[in-house]
């Protein structure tokens, strides 16, 4: 029997050890041993009573993904002298092993995870279960059998303290359920903080018991909601909000997973949800609202209203309570400093302050909010923006977005800083230009993620640096649907993983890419992520530019005029200098006609369903006929038409209500020859 078992082992350790070698992030050290561990299908986990929630979520992995039992003991069941067939984890807090860091030993009678704290027996664990083989495919009840787990010594922790992913939920709201299930999946990367985008111009997310309001109505948009629908939801009302009770929850899941969530409050500017729930809050004075079709997108708190600050007192003091993060994020970005401009008290603060930059007077605003933070115990964290009117008190940390140099900078200035420059870690870009997604930071494949390294950072700079956070921003949930969510994130966040965890010497693409293939696509389809997979290259497509006579019912800005649609250039467009209304039209005109196999139609930014025609249809004028026929539907500011003679002449019309948009984007027509 006993030489059965042996023969089982070396034949297991000769089949298993990739696994092994497969760990995403990739350790510090691993130090592969003789022999395998039968992980016993009743496992007694023995605990430290700090690592308790750990039991329960390991004694509940073994169960989901083999049916086994586990009995969980503390320390105070007297550790039996023979050891065979248990596991100890504990937490061990010993000066070599720094935060999060753990030790994993698995002999072939027992295994041993010692955190360096809570989070270093997480990561421990996660490591583990990376190990895990899958469940034999014979067995429908592993209840009998044991499973084999390569003998290993790992000694591991992570490079950066702070492994950070942004959830935007106010662009597209996603549900408590899946924002669980968001959480797991990136824990399981060893990644351990949710940065939580709340709110924004198109939605608050999170229930105030103070200003019910607040989420009750900024919550949807769309419908009867005085939020104009955008980004795709354009007829229905659309959206969402966590109640407190999800929002403890949540915070509660996460916090076995050793993910700490920060959440966000985007101020000043980011507001037009607040602002229009809540108009008092925006500034006084003339404010032109005829380029948006009257509607009002002011979306900027006023600095001077004091008002305000009690209002945001309230809002805050709720946020520090259901949150246990030290940091609560209060924006920062992209203010639309106009509206202050326009504004009599805040020109009249600026004068009196001496201030001459608008940055001076969002420092001011800042500095309000952060002694609002100050009371509560809590300090700020802002994006990049917010540091620009001078000295940001309240050590706040900073979130480097816009690029690289501006992490550098704020981190040379002495803020602990958060590298996420949207050239690498932006992970609503698309992945190549074909696919779904943005491209204004351009496109960013895995391996441009995995790629950065921190080269043009000086020590000085290094020593402020936190950690690194990825972004999934979400204005184009709603057109991609829900598997957008997982597909923008993976495999990019598996990148990211290892650029946060792994000391950058042990990093190599190749090794990396090598990893993914042989085992963690297949642990991430085994956790049903649906990640993205390389598309199919397209057939090659010859486009044409046939002579095209250009006329509509709008005029041109003079810096994107209607001469790009007919000189056909490419990757420019036309930009109109207002938004569309029911019976305006778009009208191509062929100077002979064309013979093609297709012809496109894009208005809008083309897959970022903003300054678009919300709706209409399009005609199509065959040539010898004397007038138009209809041949499609815009869909997303987009028709495709499959002329089936030769044509003269495509013409648009409008049959959507003003979309609140100041101004309609037009593309060269897309012709494709017959093949
Ligand atoms: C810029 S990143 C933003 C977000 C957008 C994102 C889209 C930042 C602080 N501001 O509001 O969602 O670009 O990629």
């Amino acid at each position: 029997m006993r030489k059965i078992a042996l023969l089982l082992s070396c034949l297991l350790a000769t089949v298993l050890p990739s696994a092994a070698q497969d760990l995403i992030p990739r350790p510090v050290s691993v130090e592969p041993r003789e022999g395998v561990f039968m992980l016993p299908s009743m496992l007694r986990i023995y605990h430290s009573p700090d690592t308790e929630p750990l039991a329960r979520y390991l004694a509940a992995e073994l169960q989901r993904l083999y049916r086994f039992e586990a009995v969980r003991l503390t320390e105070s069941d007297k550790l039996p002298s023979d050891r065979s067939g248990i596991v100890q984890i504990y937490t061990a807090p010993q000066d070599e092993m720094p935060a999060e860091g753990y030790w994993l030993n698995i002999s072939r009678h027992d295994m041993l995870i010692a955190g360096a704290d809570y989070g270093g027996v997480f990561n421990g664990i996660q490591t583990l279960l990376q190990l895990l083989p899958d469940a034999p495919p014979y067995c429908s009840d592993c209840r009998r059998s044991e499973i084999p787990i390569p003998c290993i010594n790992i000694s591991d922790y992570p490079r950066f303290s702070y492994r950070g992913m942004l959830l935007d939920v106010a662009r597209t709201f996603v549900p408590k359920e899946r924002v669980k299930r968001y959480i797991d999946l990136l824990s399981r990367h060893k990644i351990n903080k949710l940065h939580w985008h709340l709110t924004d111009d198109e939605g608050w997310r999170i229930e105030l018991k103070s200003h019910p309001e607040l989420a009750a109505v900024g919550g949807f948009r769309g419908g009867d909601s005085p939020i104009l629908p955008l980004y795709g939801a354009w007829d229905k009302k659309y959206g969402g909000f966590y109640t407190q009770d999800d929002l403890r929850e949540i915070v509660a899941y996460a916090a076995v997973r050793n993910v700490e969530i920060i959440p966000e409050i985007d101020l000043p500017g980011h507001s037009r949800a607040a602002a229009r729930v809540l108009p008092a809050i925006l500034c006084t004075g003339p404010y032109d609202t005829a380029p948006t079709n009257g509607y009002d997108d002011r979306n900027v708190w006023c600095v001077t209203e004091e008002a305000n600050y009690r209002l945001l007192a309230d809002i805050l003091a709720e946020v520090a309570a259901l949150f246990p993060s030290p940091f609560i994020h209060i924006g920062g970005d992209e203010v639309d400093t106009a509206q202050w401009a326009a504004c009599p008290h805040c020109r009249e603060l600026m004068r009196t302050c001496g201030y001459t930059e608008y940055a001076q007077l969002q420092r001011h605003f800042m500095e309000r909010v952060g002694a609002i933070l100050d009371s509560l115990g809590k300090r700020p964290a802002v994006w990049n923006e917010a540091i620009e009117g001078g000295r940001l008190g309240g050590d706040p940390r900073v979130h480097g977005w816009q690029n690289t140099t501006v992490c550098r900078r704020a981190a040379a200035q002495g803020y602990r800083t958060v590298v996420m420059p949207a050239q690498y870690f932006y992970f609503d870009m698309k992945y190549s230009p074909a696919e779904a997604g943005q491209s204004w930071a351009g496109c960013i494949p895995t391996e441009k993620v995995y790629a950065f390294d921190f080269a043009t950072f000086t020590p000085q700079e290094m020593a402020f640096v936190e950690g690194v956070e990825g972004a999934l921003w979400h204005e184009l949930g709603l057109l991609h649907g829900p598997a957008y969510l997982e597909r923008q994130t993976y495999p990019r966040l598996c990148a990211l993983a290892e650029v946060a965890w792994t000391p950058q010497e042990l990093r190599s693409r190749d090794d990396f890419e090598a990893r993914m293939e042989r085992t963690h696509y297949a642990r991430l389809s085994r956790m049903g992520v649906r990640y993205r997979t390389e598309p199919p290259r397209p057939e090659p497509e010859t486009l044409l530019t046939p002579a095209v006579v250009f006329s509509s019912s709008f005029e041109a800005q003079p810096g994107n005029p209607f001469d790009t649609l007919t000189g056909y250039m490419e990757g420019a467009f036309a930009r109109t200098t207002r938004g569309a209304r029911e019976g305006d039209c778009l009208l191509f005109r062929f100077t002979a006609p064309a013979v093609c196999r297709s012809i496109t139609v894009t208005t809008g930014y083309a897959g970022n369903p903003r300054r678009l025609i919300t709706a209409g249809y399009a005609e199509i004028q065959y040539d010898g006929d004397d007038g138009f026929r209809r041949c499609g539907e815009l869909a997303n500011g987009c028709v495709t038409i499959r002329p089936v003679a030769p044509v003269q002449a495509i013409r648009i019309v409008c049959t959507a209500p003003p979309n609140g948009e100041d101004s309609v984007i037009i593309h060269p027509l897309r012709i494709v020859a017959e093949p």
